[in-house]
């Protein structure tokens, strides 16, 4: 039996478990999605803006480790999907990105619709090809998934209209996929090496990034031997239940003041999987162990002692073994009571009855929206003030899942991200937390929860405002301008849709706002009228100075802090 390019590249993604394609049609990807139809083994997801399917691809590869696929058309179909991509790219997400492009014929003339898609691609791709000849297939197709699996990253293909729905030649028609699940693991000289360090004992710390996920057990185990606190990144929030005392708290600008005193006060640390940027909060003049898997991140963002490469899963449990119980116990103490004063400070905030306003706090939205959650929701953040209240105040139960765009840190992803996570599992509770602004850039695409039939809970942090830039600016002496917002009433955005919206303005009543959006499994926007006025305040002072904060601000912030 014959295929064509489209039914060659469908067979080789439904055997890698793809199935579903996001994208929007037209030009030259109408043969692809008639090869869906024809197909039956796929979920065409058509979008509304090509960006939700880039984000959404990215959200679904970023939860499972498995290739996802969107696709744009030719041209600016394509261009749209590059913001969303990237997103992919920086958390190394396996994402197949295929693009139509002007016919083969036309190629160079300035054709209608024609841009340089190659270079367009090229820096946000692991692989970027063009299928210009059927006796390409399946090669490059293989290589394209390969590539994005093993590397994980982006790969792109480009068919141009008169390509795509030609006959691929009988003899090139199967070919494997190969993704081997292969650790890496240091060598025994290194590892000892590490753990001479560790051996000798003192104060330790160790700073857990996404490379932890799925080692919840062996990180424990380490601390305990250790007697070391674990501060985290904030994509590695939910590695390990936020209620476990080795758990001690965040890093960064959005960390607590425990972990950067971590941090800050330890003799050696030990820097698990992370990539963390800002090198400001990380230590200077001490002993770093680094491991990870990549061996241009060892010393990047900081001066290191011992650099290893390995999976940390492996490498801890072979590490476990060489080292000894440390003596040194009071460090930890002190790190573990000055988390318990920083977790009082943040259970006042996030009282839904603070306050003598009367004003919804952000803070009591985050907590009630996780502590009412499922054990296994899903929570995407999204950018500006609702990334800080995320870092701040969901306590995390180790079985949910946190997702945002916290290495491009691109606005609007929550609510395609939630769209590509609830398609996984339509029965798991998938929970978008957005400011106005996140939520009004990407809210075309509410209207596809409602057409896929999604129960997504969509909650609007409604300030009024793009926050977070104004506190940026606030913070580094400028006065606010082109900050405040003119919004639509989102609960009537909701309904106009066909989900249901409701408004909530008073603390009293966000309770059962959340409870009963919860109950509806239905795609459900929560318009909460948040205090505009709420101040995200840096864990201590010099992390503050690092963020720009201006003396006033700083003090604004403090005696807020004060007075609640
Ligand atoms: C695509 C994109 N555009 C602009 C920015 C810069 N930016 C960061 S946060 C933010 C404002 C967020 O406002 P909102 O969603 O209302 O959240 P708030 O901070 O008010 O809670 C902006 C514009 C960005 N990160 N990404
Ligand atoms: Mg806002």
């Amino acid at each position: 039996m014959s295929r064509n390019v489209c039914e060659t590249l469908l067979d080789i993604l439904a055997e890698v478990g793809v199935r579903q394609i996001f994208g929007m049609t037209g030009d030259a990807l109408n043969p692809f999605l008639d090869a869906i139809r024809r197909d039956g083994r796929f979920e065409w997801i058509g979008v509304r803006h090509e960006e939700t399917a880039a984000f959404a691809a990215a959200a679904q590869a970023k939860l499972t480790g498995k290739l996802a696929v969107c696709c744009g058309t030719v041209g600016p179909g394509a261009i749209h999907l590059i913001n969303g991509l990237y997103d992919a790219k920086r958390d190394h997400a396996p994402v197949l990105a295929i693009t139509g492009h002007v016919p083969l014929s036309e190629q160079g003339t300035g054709y209608f619709q024609e841009v340089d898609i190659r270079n367009l691609f090229q820096d946000v791709t692991v692989y970027n090809e063009f299928i210009n000849d059927t006796g390409q297939l399946p090669r490059v197709a293989q290589q394209a998934i390969q590539t994005a699996l093993t590397q994980g990253g982006v790969s792109h293909l480009s068919i141009p209209t008169d390509v795509i729905a030609r006959e691929v030649p009988k003899s090139s028609l199967a070919r494997e996929i190969f993704v081997p699940n292969a650790y890496i693991m240091p060598c025994p000289g290194e590892l000892q090496q590490a753990a001479d360090k560790l051996n000798k004992g003192g104060k330790i710390t160790i700073l857990a990034g996404d490379g932890c996920r799925g080692s919840r057990d062996e990180l424990l185990q380490l601390a305990q031997t250790l007697n070391a606190p674990i501060v985290h990144t904030l994509r590695a929030t939910d590695v390990v239940e936020y209620e476990n005392p080795y758990w001690i708290g965040g890093i960064g600008m959005l960390g607590t003041p425990q972990g950067l005193a971590a941090l800050d006060d330890c003799d050696t640390l030990l820097m698990l999987g992370s990539d963390f940027p800002y090198s400001v909060f990380l230590p200077t003049h001490k002993n770093i162990i680094q491991v990870d898997i990549k061996p241009d991140r060892i010393g990047k963002r900081c001066p290191v002692t011992v650099g290893i490469i390995g999976h940390i899963k492996p490498t801890l449990e072979a590490l476990q073994a060489l080292i000894q119980p440390n003596k040194e116990i009071n460090f930890l103490q002190k790190i573990q009571q000055q988390r318990e004063k920083w977790d009082a400070r943040m259970d006042k905030k996030a009282d839904p009855k603070r306050g003598k306003s009367n004003k919804v706090a952000p803070q009591a939205v985050t907590r009630l929206a996780c502590d009412m959650a499922d054990d296994d929701a899903v929570f995407i953040a999204d950018v500006g003030l609702i990334t800080g209240w995320t870092a701040r105040h969901l306590r995390m139960r180790g079985t949910q899942r946190l997702l945002g765009s916290f290495n491009h840190g691109s606005l609007g992803v929550a609510v395609p991200a939630a769209i590509g996570a609830q398609l996984l599992d339509r029965k798991r509770q998938v929970i978008a937390l957005a400011g106005d602004g996140g939520f009004n850039m990407m809210m075309q695409d509410l209207i596809t929860a409602v057409r896929y039939e999604l129960p997504v809970v969509f909650i609007v942090f409604n300030n009024r405002k793009l926050g977070f830039v104004e506190v940026e600016m606030q913070a580094s002496g400028m006065p606010k301008y082109g900050t405040s917002l003119v919004n639509p009433d989102y609960s009537k955005i909701a309904e106009a849709c066909g989900a249901i919206g409701v408004k909530v303005e008073q603390p009293e009543a966000l309770v059962d706002a959340i409870d009963n959006a919860y109950k509806a499994r239905k795609p459900y926007v929560l318009d909460v009228q948040v205090n505009p006025d709420e101040l995200l305040m840096p864990p201590k002072i010099h992390a503050a100075h690092a963020f720009g904060y201006s003396l006033a601000k700083l003090k604004e912030v403090f005696i807020e802090e004060e007075t609640h």
